[in-house]
């Protein structure tokens, strides 16, 4: 069974923060442009049905990348892909600037299959639109912002969720040495068309200190902003989540002559697994959530009984606590289930990532600039994982939350208000300011925008 564990370390000192900002409140992202992107990218695998399916390092998730990194290079910043398929894109060198610590803003461009269009999508466009405007303002922050778009978020072709984010943070003992996609397929290839390679991951680890803080803008995938009318949310702790790939193997037979009596059949036993799974949460309150979403059955043929069936069960807490009690009893289950149903069932992979704090400062930053900006605030929980709670092993965090109308997401309904992008967007800017610290502005040089008169 392979078995990837994430620590989540939340040993990073608070910062020094420039919470009495000066800077004008004029500076501010553009929103058309940050909503152009968005409904441009979201054209990239889009479905019949209005679903959009990119999953990490398919064939639609590198149309999504070129996209991302062809808007870079037009606005004059610089893009790069490291070993691990992260898209980091900074600005044009400003001198001095290698030496400084990065503050990484990003999200992920992967997505589940047939999901909307901001999940991931929003905050790599919003941290694009950041790192854009203190380029063209001229600012001269103590810290370089660059924005990251981290590779395979999701998990959902190749079942390493937080991919990048885990090499990034140098977590590469937690990852298959030859990671396979669900199919049985190998990585190394589709990740050097994504232009990574899986051979020199080593490359794309930032050292311990580089990353001064990370910022992650996201929809809420929930309810609750929405349901409180609140345009920011201000994450407090990010789920734990464990995914455990369950296989139940039984004895495949004529559906219609072998006798009830005596049956092995994967399918019947898997339905009970899905609803022990069910039960933990729901009537038994260990954790939170449970959901079985992914279910293959083989042969997969109506009038045959099935001899196996393949199935993961995601478990989440913001309690570490309740997360392995509710792994425990999940597995107690199966070995019931199994001796009831005379199948074999074990659990052959499983990915944990902890529950992880934000930063008491960064939150203080992210409250700051909402409440400059006139923008109404909430604390919350996120009950969605994110790169964000891999990052935290390597610096702070900080997540901004916009509303999700429905609360939907993984859907392709997933929606929020344009007013409510935007506002997000702004505060995303000017927690970034506070956080990377503002000089007094340098002149642009001169090669580094085309100069409209010189047209
Ligand atoms: O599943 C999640 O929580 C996230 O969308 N990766
Ligand atoms: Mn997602
Ligand atoms: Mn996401």
């Amino acid at each position: 069974m392979s078995s990837t564990v994430v620590q989540h370390g939340t040993a990073s000192p608070d910062l020094p923060l420039d919470l009495s900002l000066d800077l004008p409140l004029d500076l501010a992202v553009n929103t058309d442009r940050l909503i152009r992107r968005i409904e441009e990218l979201a054209w990239i695998g889009r479905g019949a049905t209005g679903g959009i399916t990119r999953e990490g390092f398919s064939a639609a998730d590198r149309q999504a990348r070129s996209y991302l990194m062809d808007q870079a290079a037009a606005a004059g910043l610089v893009p790069s892909v490291d070993a691990a398929g992260n898209i980091l894109i900074r600005r044009r060198r400003a001198p001095g600037a290698g030496h400084r610590k990065v503050l990484l803003m990003g999200s992920h461009l992967d997505t589940v299959v047939q999901a909307g269009r901001l999940d991931g999508a929003y905050g790599v466009l919003a941290a694009l639109e950041v790192v854009q405007v203190v380029a063209e303002s001229g600012l001269d922050p103590r810290h370089e912002p660059v924005a990251v778009a981290f590779a395979n978020e999701e998990g959902a072709l190749f079942p390493q969720p937080f991919w990048g984010s885990m090499v990034l943070a140098g977590r590469l003992a937690d990852l298959p040495l030859e990671p396979l996609d669900h199919h049985g397929r190998p990585l190394r290839e589709p990740l050097s068309l994504a232009g990574g390679d899986l051979g020199a991951l080593g490359s794309a680890v930032w050292p311990a200190g580089s990353v001064a803080a990370y910022l992650e803008l996201h929809v809420e995938q929930g309810p609750v902003l929405e349901r409180s009318a609140t345009p920011i949310g201000i994450v407090d702790v990010i789920t734990g989540r464990a995914v455990l790939t369950v296989e139940v193997r039984g004895v495949a037979g004529h559906a219609g002559t072998t006798p009830m009596d005596g049956r092995r059949d994967a399918v019947a036993a898997a339905a009970r697994v899905a609803l022990a799974a069910e039960s933990i949460s729901r009537e038994q309150g260990i954790c939170r959530v449970t959901t079985v979403g992914q279910l293959d059955v083989h042969p997969n043929s109506p009038n045959t009984i099935a001899d196996c069936v393949r199935l993961t069960a995601d478990l989440r807490d913001t309690d570490a606590a309740r997360m392995q009690h509710a792994e425990d009893a999940f597995r107690d289950a199966l070995r019931q289930i199994a001796e009831q149903t005379g199948t074999a069932i074990d659990v052959v992979a499983r990915t944990r990532s902890r529950p992880v704090p934000a930063a008491a400062a960064l939150r203080t930053a992210i409250e700051a600039s909402a409440q400059e900006l006139g923008l109404p605030h909430q604390v919350l929980p996120s009950g969605a994982g994110h790169d964000a709670q891999v990052v935290a092993d390597i610096a702070p965090i900080g997540m901004i939350f916009v509303p999700s109308i429905g609360g939907l997401s993984h859907v392709p309904e997933e929606d929020t208000k344009p007013e409510d992008l935007a506002a997000g967007a702004q505060v995303l800017l000017r927690t970034a300011l506070r956080i990377a610290g503002t000089r007094a502005p340098r002149p642009c040089a001169p090669s580094q925008f085309p100069d409209p008169n010189r047209q």
